[in-house]
């Protein structure tokens, strides 16, 4: 039998999932990314200061992250160190961006998956947003124009948390994070100037002068901030964690893991340090020329496998050549680290930070939920695993952006002006975005113009098609195998997808 997600929902971007189901378990999967856009190609012949801001383009879920790898690879092209207060400002403005989008992942987008939200009839209490919502859906149901919505469908309510109370919290919670996430927007417009696309992250630090006003504004939104992650996140993450503790072994992939380091420390080590596990065997550092994207099963005419900045450009399929085509079935391409399929994002980062074994902050936090949840190291490697990951890591930037805004020496400027265009030059620009290790390339020619662009994005190493030895990429690997448990309501899929939060507008950009 099979079963097709066609777009997958609650995710950024069209994903088309589609799978073959056979006594109950997922025996091929394949992930297909449906759109192509250009972005490198329209940067070529641009100055190289424009990179910052076109490749914040890609995304309207991540632009802090293209923004910082494109200042870091011009940073990198021109040997430039950043000064102090620009180190710790950049933390501040894309820790803040990636708080905000853990907690969209978890409430906006992959908490429905678990909480009964018919549930929300039974609230008694007086809560203004919860009598609102409440009121909403009474009345939508008396009109019959939305509803019967499939998550109050009789389907799936055995899919759902059972108890009533914890539903109610949980979507208390839910209504409650979008305030959160407000603030966590603030924190980012502070210094970034503004919220989406940010305009002060710039190569040779951030443009925005650290005023005591400003500081304090930002200290005391953190504040609220690790509030909701310590008392709402965090244990919300645990209770549904408890009650689906399955999905501890349901969507294991490959068990090989890709991080870059990321948020940098005062002393030149990174709250997170990159690095490659096989098998759970980690080594520290990375080599990004040992990334080879292949292109057998990729919408275009080029098959071969190639190093980052190795082509110029791609060459789409013809709309005749498309339709004669059955082998290949996504844009993405297939990127492998030294050969391999590799998971990236927060359950890469918190397993090889974690088999690295020197941070004692986040090991000490992994052991005590290990302890509570009766799991080990092993088993972030899954569905909850991952929602768990995203939960620790936002721990570590909120006590991270907080230590380091206290550090900020107020009214010094955290930017060093650059001298004139470089020439000639290539720079590679390694960090973390929310959604994984992410990896920009620039080629700088004559007097600072593009001559070349390349953006290696988390959602292409998990939502990559099969490679040109015919692997399946991460997420159709965590997906096959899976089993089935009620064929008519494959719940499975979906939670497995969304637990790697992708986002296919950065996948194939
Ligand atoms: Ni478009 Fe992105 C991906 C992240 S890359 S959301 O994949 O996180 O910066």
């Amino acid at each position: 039998m099979k079963v097709t997600i066609d777009p997958v929902t609650r995710i950024e971007g069209h994903l088309k999932v589609e799978t073959v189901i056979e006594d109950s378990v997922i025996k091929e999967a394949k992930c297909s990314a449906d759109m192509y856009r250009g972005i490198e190609k329209a940067l070529r012949g641009y100055d190289y200061l424009t990179a910052i801001q076109i490749t914040q383009r890609t995304c309207g879920c991540c632009p802090y992250a293209h923004a910082e790898a494109a200042a870091l690879a011009i940073e990198n092209a021109l040997q430039i160190e950043l000064n102090k207060n620009g180190k710790l400002l950049r933390n501040m403005v894309i820790g803040a961006y990636k708080l905000k989008d853990y907690v969209l992942h978890f409430y906006t987008l992959s908490a429905l998956d678990f909480i009964n939200i018919s549930d929300i009839l039974n609230y008694n209490g007086n809560d203004f947003d919860m009598l609102e919502l409440k009121k909403y859906v009474l009345k939508e149901i008396s009109s019959k124009k939305v509803f019967p919505n499939p998550l109050f469908s009789q389907k799936y309510k055995n899919a759902y948390i059972k108890n009533k109370d914890l539903n109610i919290t949980l979507i208390n919670h839910y209504l409650k994070s979008f305030e959160a996430m407000k603030k966590m927007s603030e924190m980012v417009k502070i210094f970034g100037s503004k919220s989406t696309h940010m305009v002060t992250i710039e190569a040779g630090g951030v443009t925005t002068r650290p005023t005591a006003e400003r500081l304090v504004k930002y200290i005391s939104l953190a504040k609220e901030s690790q509030h909701f992650i310590e008392h709402c996140y965090i244990p919300d993450v645990l209770e549904v964690a408890k009650r689906f503790k399955e999905y501890f072994k349901i969507g294991k992939g490959v068990d090989n893991f890709l991080t870059f380091d990321t948020l940098l420390n005062l002393d030149g080590s990174y709250l997170f340090t990159g690095g490659f596990s096989k098998d759970f065997e980690y080594e520290e550092g990375i080599e990004p020329y040992n990334i080879i994207e292949y292109n057998n099963y990729a919408y275009y005419k080029e098959n071969g496998g190639y190093k980052p900045l190795e082509l110029t450009e791609l060459t789409p399929l013809t709309f005749d050549e498309f339709k004669q085509n059955h082998t290949k079935y996504s844009w993405s391409k297939a990127p492998r680290y030294k050969g391999h399929v590799v998971e990236v994002g927060p359950a890469a980062i918190v397993i090889n930070n974690y088999l690295r074994g020197k941070d004692e902050k986040l090991i000490s936090l992994v052991d005590k939920f290990n302890r509570e949840l009766g799991i080990d190291i092993k088993d972030y490697n899954s569905v909850m695993g991952r929602h768990l990951s995203r939960a620790i890591i936002s721990k570590l930037i909120i006590d991270k952006i907080i230590e380091d805004s206290l550090m900020v020496e107020e009214g010094k400027l955290g930017f060093i002006q650059l001298k004139k265009p470089p020439s000639n030059v290539k720079g590679i620009g390694l960090t973390e975005a929310t959604r994984g290790a992410l990896a920009h390339f620039i080629d700088i020619g004559e007097n600072g113009y593009i001559r070349n662009y390349e953006m290696i994005v988390p959602t292409t190493w998990n939502i990559s098609p099969k490679d040109n030895q015919n692997i399946p990429g991460a997420l159709e690997s965590m997906l096959i195998g899976t089993e089935i448990r009620d064929i008519n309501n494959p719940v499975e899929i979906a939670r497995i997808i969304r637990s790697t939060d992708p986002c296919l507008a950065c996948a194939v950009h």
